[in-house]
């Protein structure tokens, strides 16, 4: 049991490092490469987009996912933990509707046109599926409406909404950089330091995940059952 606790906070640990990491990294990115931050309708107010998307739809939405994982919370109440991973994934549901409101701000103010890409129409569907699953996730868990056996039918259903979410949200990300350097870095081809760095983040998000998707799907970290929740 010790030996399994260790192995958990060691990877924890890694996954909180890395997913810094990427919010680091993606605050670099546009505050060194790319001009910085502004609400303007300009390229910087689009500069909050990828902020935005890693800190609140990647690295928040990763350690709600794990909340349930962490031990010390075993013997919190099920309702705090719930009320947690809610409140978690409610701050990134916002955080992704103002990084999208800063694309489509920045596309109308310089007249560029809206979800031609693979990238726009990945994203857009992965924010509706992320509220849908955040409105029914809050009537049927955290409400305390909904009877037990509705809640068992759509639990596996949740969580595999969520893990489905997730890992297209970090795919629709490595899209979202990739474009993003084709469009405005015209020496991409010619390996030059900011396509490093660049790239360097797409394969930190996606190590995060790999990480998040590890600890999530271990059986023996995962809370234990109460008789009645
Ligand atoms: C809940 C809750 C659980 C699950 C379970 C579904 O709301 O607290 O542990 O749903 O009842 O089988």
């Amino acid at each position: 049991a010790m030996d399994g606790y260790r192995g958990f906070l060691g990877l924890l640990v890694s996954a909180l490092l890395v997913g810094f990491l990427s919010v680091i990294f993606v605050l670099v990115w546009v505050l060194h490469y790319r001009g910085g931050l502004a609400w303007d309708g300009s390229l910087l107010e689009f500069n909050w987009h990828p902020v935005l998307v890693v800190t609140g739809f990647v690295f928040i939405q990763g350690i709600a996912i794990i909340v349930y994982r962490l031990p010390w919370t075993w013997k919190c109440s099920k309702l705090l933990m719930k009320s947690i991973h809610a409140g978690l994934n409610t701050v990134a549901a916002i955080l992704a509707i103002i990084s999208l409101v800063a694309a489509f701000d920045f596309h109308n103010t310089l007249q560029i046109r809206n979800m031609y890409s693979l990238h726009s129409w990945v994203g857009l569907i992965v924010v509706i599926l992320y509220f849908l699953q955040l409105v029914l996730g809050f009537l049927v868990f955290l409400l305390p409406f909904a009877p037990p056996s509705l809640r068992a039918f759509l639990m596996p259903i949740h969580v595999y909404s969520g893990l489905f979410i997730f890992g297209t949200v970090i795919a629709t990300v490595l899209t979202g950089v990739t474009e993003k350097l084709i469009f405005s870095l015209s020496t991409y081809s010619t390996l030059p330091p900011e396509g490093v760095f660049t790239n360097t983040l797409g394969l930190l998000v996606l190590v995060f995940g790999a990480l998040i998707f590890w600890i999530v799907t271990r059986p023996q970290w995962k809370r234990p059952q109460e008789t009645n929740s």
